[in-house]
């Protein structure tokens, strides 16, 4: 077990050793390029030993932004070629003018979560003083620029009916790949017979292929690719021929508080958009508490092609503690729901932190990715999102517990929530991130 001030120094350690010039590879081995929200979360982590690496690592991001505001779930490195699908199977530059030819990315994206790592980074700036803080605020204007475009992007085409509420093309849209809030979703997915052949690198990294999607499931994940690639990766165009269509009430709770984020910043800056920003946060904090469900106060996500929310117990449910706007009773509830036997208060957990899906719900599996395990980054930005709502207490215990389930050194990408194994990668870049924000 290492002590807080070791565990800091090998974060540290192992972010640097998973550099790659200007990006942070998400792995050393099972994700060898620059994933969106694990950049967000690296560079905070970085920020705490490095501002301008940290600015650094979100440039590298934002170059790799479409014309049309996306920024791409990956931002691919030329020189690695250890992963699939990889950017040949993308090709994006090769069938949109929206996608960059250099870097080359993938064609979807991921929560939003930039606006607040920059906010983020700016307070561990400040804090640092001298250089550090100089430095971040001559970056800041062109990060705003990157920023706006992409909430504008992201109210333009992923809430075309304005409530408040994004819409995913694809379960890695949500960065919780193979969560049972998607399993109705994706059981409509029909596999064509001319899905080109594959050969899966993750489970040459990961041996127990228990801890990753099964064959059937990864099938419906690059068949997707292939319906983007004949839309020409056109978002109206997916969305009229979608099979996988689904509202993500987490990344839409986290849509709420980047765009305050981004306001704030606008203010800082003195641009015009400050009021616009707020009030889009407000929409979409709005959206996300009309989708809680009356009996357990989760909020649910809704598959757009049936109408139907998906009644799962994941802890993408408690996304109301992310957006804000609950009364006092109704956040009470969900925080003592949280505390509870079937959440952080399970008997059987080592550490109460926050398993992906209940321990006591049917769909809880214990060592399956996101359909169970524990994640340090979840944990860690979960307890970040509660004390910016003044939950300080829930939030002070879910970082003791976090930090006490990381403090095995391995950073693991995700961890048995029963036992404390650690599963998925070692030296998962964000796990180390999530350490250094958590310590210092
Ligand atoms: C995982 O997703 C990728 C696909 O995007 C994969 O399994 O190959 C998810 O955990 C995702 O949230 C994360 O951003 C990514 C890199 O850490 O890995």
């Amino acid at each position: 077990m290492w002590r807080p001030p070791e565990l800091a120094a090998r974060a540290a350690y192992v972010i640097r050793g998973n550099s790659a010039g200007a990006m942070t590879r998400a792995a050393p081995d099972l994700y060898p390029h620059q994933w969106s929200w694990d950049a967000a979360f690296v560079a905070v982590g970085l920020a705490h030993v490095d501002v301008p690496r940290a600015c650094a690592e979100l440039d590298s991001l934002f170059a790799g932004q479409w014309r049309t505001g996306m920024i791409p779930h990956i931002v691919f490195d030329p020189s690695e070629e250890g992963y699939f699908p990889g950017p040949d199977r993308w090709a994006c530059a090769e069938l949109t003018d929206d996608a960059p030819s250099s870097p080359r990315t993938s064609g979807i994206c991921q929560p939003p979560v930039h606006a607040l790592a920059v906010e983020r980074i700016g307070e561990i700036a400040e804090a640092h003083g001298g250089a550090a803080a100089e430095h971040y605020r001559d970056w800041l204007p062109g990060a705003y620029d990157r920023l706006l475009a992409w909430h504008h992007y992201l109210i333009r085409e992923r809430d075309p009916r304005g409530d408040g509420l994004l819409t995913i093309y694809h379960g890695w849209e949500s960065g919780m790949d193979n969560s049972p809030r998607w399993d109705p979703v994706y059981a409509r997915v029909v596999v064509g017979a001319d899905l080109p052949s594959y050969t899966r690198r993750d489970t040459a990294v990961v041996a127990d292929a228990s801890q990753r999607p099964d064959p059937a499931e990864y099938d419906r994940y690059l068949w997707l690719v292939e319906r983007f690639k004949q839309a020409g990766y056109d978002a109206a165009r997916i969305r009229r021929n979608a099979e996988f269509l689904t509202t993500d009430v987490f990344a839409s709770a986290v849509f709420a508080v980047a765009n305050e984020a981004l306001a704030h910043l606008a203010r800082r800056l003195g641009r015009p958009e400050h009021d616009e920003l707020l009030a889009a946060a407000e929409l979409f904090r709005r959206g996300v508490l009309g989708a809680r469900d009356v009996r357990s106060g989760l909020a649910l996500d809704t598959d757009l092609l049936t109408g139907a929310p998906v009644r799962v117990e994941t802890i993408a449910g408690f996304a109301p503690l992310v957006s804000g706007g609950l009364d006092t009773g109704a956040e009470r509830g969900l925080l003592e729901l949280l505390r509870s036997p079937r959440w952080t208060g399970h008997p059987d957990l080592p550490h109460p932190v926050v398993p992906t899906t209940s321990p006591a719900s049917p769909d809880f599996r214990r060592r399956a990715y996101w359909r169970g395990p524990s994640w340090p980054v979840m944990n860690w930005f979960l307890a970040w999102m509660l004390n910016r709502r003044g939950a300080k207490d829930t939030a002070a215990s879910l970082r003791t517990a976090a930090l006490a389930e990381l403090s095995d050194g391995s950073f693991a990408e995700y961890y048995e929530p029963l036992t404390g194994e650690p599963l998925g990668s070692v030296d998962q870049s964000w796990s180390a991130a999530a350490t250094l924000d958590l310590v210092l």
